[in-house]
């Protein structure tokens, strides 16, 4: 085995986006794609001499061989140790989890997340720092400008690891420890939740359906809802990850988990159903006939978190990102506890959950978290809100009308336009951007607008500033809407448009959610003109 230092040179397009760098998977198979990328993460930060990390990610195609180039290139620059899940796989969280339980100095996630996987669709490479979370932008930034000036990577020759095997082996002078991808993770779910209520709750005929996509989240659902709680085998559907996600769109929303959404919708719907996504991050919960938007989701946890034991104390604050719904603001004020508005990504809740300011965290992205890693975490959601529904034994859809009736309801959806030419989609953000100073004071589709800008974003803890993160109109009812690029896309531009109307109640609390925000929708398009610009009829997806 010798170490070789390979000549190379800057690649275009390695700027890691909202999660990392995601790309089509033939971008990351071009020659030396991966290793510069990888060699930028390790130059970054400081190097890899004499450090432990961990390496996993949601098996998609081409994970295998890119989890060798990573050992291999750790190994030819004195790493001590990696930690990889057994067959290179790990859930984004496990992964967070490991890092942290082993006191690890970062990982390395193989994922593209909710993007579809295969040779003609996505990956993506991250870096998780010491903390479990993903590299804040002083780290991201680090790596992209690496990869501006690179001209050599030094990896090993050597024949690949075996990573079937639990166990421990040594490459070069690195050891290589492989293990199973769920124990860790399933045990610490246990300290966090009530187990044996949870199993009497199925015991006692509670129904569930879990859809894992055929993605990552297949063996922990069945280990921790099927093994260690007893539900019915059969309760996790789709629950082999496969590296194409056997063709599915991982992706956990009502478009594209449809077939979750039509048995929770048709005759004799069990009581609770969710998703998860390619890496077992994001979730989505229905109940029967019930769906839940992830920022009533988080509204809900934040207000019930401590009927679960590892939250019984209580939660010090919650966050969330400025384009999800202000529904878990209203929970924290009657609280009493710290609420915090993010830009999108979830690295910007690292330094708030580090410095105990929150304990939960969540995103109209269909995520939601808490303080135990520094991902979000998909399973994690639906094990909370099983507590809940065990200790408040009632319905999803009693709790979300209970709390409606407490808080009022903000009505919340999310528009996508996917793949649009970026000239045009630049074209629609750059114009209101534009017009956003004198908006302000002015009516439009009968509403009176109050405020317009462009969120920019202070970070509490270390003062460090994001600029540019969306344009947010508020108009004077409270309602808004915001347009932002997606940062996760790897086709066009994903233009997203976020819309919310805040209703107190007690009346007007079970509206039909388009129709309620119909007028946001119409000014909108009034005053940025999506349609018109883009030429589409309307959007792809609607959350
Ligand atoms: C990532 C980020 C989330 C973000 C989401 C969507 O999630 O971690 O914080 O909300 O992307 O981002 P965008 O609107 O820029 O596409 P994931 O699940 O893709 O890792």
């Amino acid at each position: 085995m010798s170490i070789v230092t390979v000549a190379t040179s800057p690649i275009e397009g390695q700027k890691p986006g909202t999660s990392g760098l995601r790309k089509k998977t033939r971008g990351f198979m071009a020659p030396h794609f991966v290793e510069n990328f990888v060699q930028a993460i390790l130059d970054a930060i400081g190097g890899a001499a004499g450090k432990t990390f961990v390496l996993g990610g949601d098996g998609r195609y081409f994970s295998p061989q890119v989890a060798q180039v990573i050992l291999r290139m750790c190994a030819a620059q004195g790493a001590k140790k990696v930690i990889v899940g057994q067959n290179a796989l790990l859930s984004t969280p496990a992964a967070s989890h490991l890092i942290r339980l082993n006191k690890t100095d970062g990982g390395f996630i193989m994922s593209a997340s909710h993007n579809p996987g295969g040779i003609d669709e996505d990956f993506g490479l991250k870096f998780n720092i010491a903390n479990g979370g993903p590299a804040p932008e002083s780290v991201t930034d680090a790596i992209y400008a690496a990869t501006k000036t690179i001209s050599e990577y030094r990896i090993l020759e050597a024949h690949d690891v075996d990573l079937g095997a639990i166990g421990t082996t040594t490459l070069g002078g690195m050891a290589v420890e492989v293990v199973d991808p769920v124990s860790d993770y399933a045990n610490l779910m246990e300290t966090l939740f009530d187990f044996p209520k949870l199993r009497a709750l199925f015991a006692g005929g509670f129904r569930m359906r879990f859809d894992a996509m055929c993605a990552i989240t297949g063996p922990y659902a069945t280990e921790i809802l099927e093994r260690r709680l007893g539900a019915p085998e059969g309760t996790v559907v789709n629950g082999t990850p496969l590296p194409d996600f056997g063709g599915m769109h991982p992706d956990p929303n009502p478009t594209w988990a449809h077939e979750l959404m039509d048995v929770m919708f048709g005759p004799d719907a069990p009581d609770f159903g969710a998703a998860s996504d390619g890496d077992g991050d994001r979730n989505m919960v229905v109940g029967k006939k019930t769906y839940v938007s992830p920022s009533d989701s988080l509204a809900v946890l934040a207000a019930n978190a401590h009927l679960a034991p590892g939250y019984a104390g209580g939660i010090s604050g919650v966050a969330r990102s400025m384009p999800t719904s202000a529904a878990a603001d209203l929970v924290a004020d009657a609280k009493g506890i710290g609420k915090y508005e993010t830009p999108t990504g979830w690295k910007f809740f690292g330094n708030l959950l580090d410095a105990g300011r929150v304990t939960l965290c969540g995103e109209e992205s269909f995520g939601t978290g808490s303080s135990h890693v520094r991902e979000k975490d998909g399973l994690w959601a639906v094990l909370l809100w099983l507590n809940i529904l065990a200790e408040r034994q009632t319905t999803v859809a009693e709790i979300l009308k209970s709390h409606w009736q407490d808080f009022g309801r903000n009505y919340y959806s999310r528009h996508d336009y996917d793949a649009l030419p970026v000239d045009k989609a630049n074209a629609i953000v750059d114009g209101l951007r534009a017009r956003l100073a004198d908006l302000p004071g002015t009516e439009v589709e009968g509403m009176q607008i109050a405020s317009a800008d462009d969120f920019a974003y202070t970070d509490p803890v270390d003062g460090s500033v994001s600029k540019l993160q969306g344009l947010r109109i508020v108009f004077a009812d409270g309602s808004r809407f915001v347009i932002r690029l997606s940062g996760t896309g790897t086709e066009g531009a994903t233009l997203r448009l976020y819309l919310e109307r805040y209703v107190a109640g007690p009346g007007g609390l079970g509206l039909d959610v388009q129709d309620a925000l119909a007028p946001v929708i119409a000014a909108a398009e009034s005053l940025a003109c999506i349609k018109a610009t883009s030429g589409r009829d309307g959007p792809d997806v609607i959350t």
